[in-house]
């Protein structure tokens, strides 16, 4: 879908936040130059090629938990109903995994024990799945792929996983669906899946690498803390 029609199709309303849904891609690309504002929160700005005129968004940004942090091993709680809220929470864990160039993220990450995941791995970056309750329910082979971490950032590592399964769950429309996954949207389906029970990939590593990438971790979290400084007030910007 062209920015404009999207633009189009789904006009901003007149009051209220806006956030924008689809197209990621352009609504990313424009937050890369986007503002950082002190709640943690970015910035958009979006050209409406319709009106000619900058269109200034904000973009949710929530907090990702890291390794070793406790709360990563809650087990997930599934979804009674994919309501209002539940897809806020989907719209937003995709926009928090565009602006940190993630392929999956899980809501266990963001420190909410629901079951929902969202991915995109598309090299166009404009290809968002979201699921909810999802489930393996075929699983085929055993292959090992390279793995990394929104929760573990600076670590990959080989994990062995299934190569191809396929998966049901919710839609962001409540709708049930199956989907057939190989290559890296296997991987990310599984890796996505384990954090909704509380599982990392680097459980799979042997022990001496597990401290290693914690203790390097929990060293980074000290020297960040150290180094924090105030932000300067809005009003001065
Ligand atoms: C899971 O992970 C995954 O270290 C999703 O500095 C990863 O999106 C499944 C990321 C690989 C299969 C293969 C990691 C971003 C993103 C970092 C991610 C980092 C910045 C990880
Ligand atoms: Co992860």
């Amino acid at each position: 879908m062209a920015l404009a029609d999207w633009y189009t199709a789904d006009p901003p309303p007149k009051t209220g936040t806006y956030r924008p849904f689809l197209p990621f891609a352009n609504a990313l690309r424009a937050a890369k130059e986007g503002i950082k504002l002190s709640s943690g929160g970015t910035l958009a700005t979006i050209c409406s090629r319709k009106h000619e005129i900058a269109l200034i968004t904000s973009m949710t940004k929530l907090v990702i938990l890291e390794y070793p942090d406790p709360r990563l091993r809650n087990k997930a709680r599934p979804v009674a109903k994919v309501d209002a809220a539940a897809r806020q929470l989907m719209d937003d864990m995709l926009e928090t995994m565009y602006a940190s160039k993630g392929i999956g993220l899980a809501a266990i990450q963001v420190n909410v024990p629901q079951r929902i995941i969202v991915l995109d791995v598309s090299e166009s970056r404009d290809q968002p799945l979201v699921f909810a309750n999802p489930e393996i329910v075929k699983s085929v082979g055993l292959v090992p792929g390279e793995e990394g971490c929104l929760s573990v950032p600076g670590f990959y590592e080989k994990v062995k996983r299934a190569e191809h399964v396929v998966v049901r769950a919710l839609g962001r429309d409540g709708k049930p669906f199956e989907m057939a996954a190989d290559g890296l949207l296997a991987v990310c389906v599984q890796h996505e899946i384990d954090h909704l029970d509380g599982k990392l990939f680097v459980d799979y590593l042997s022990e001496l690498k597990r401290q290693l990438i914690r203790r390097r971790l929990e060293k980074d979290r000290k020297v960040r803390a150290e180094t924090r400084v105030n932000r300067a007030p809005v009003s001065a910007i």
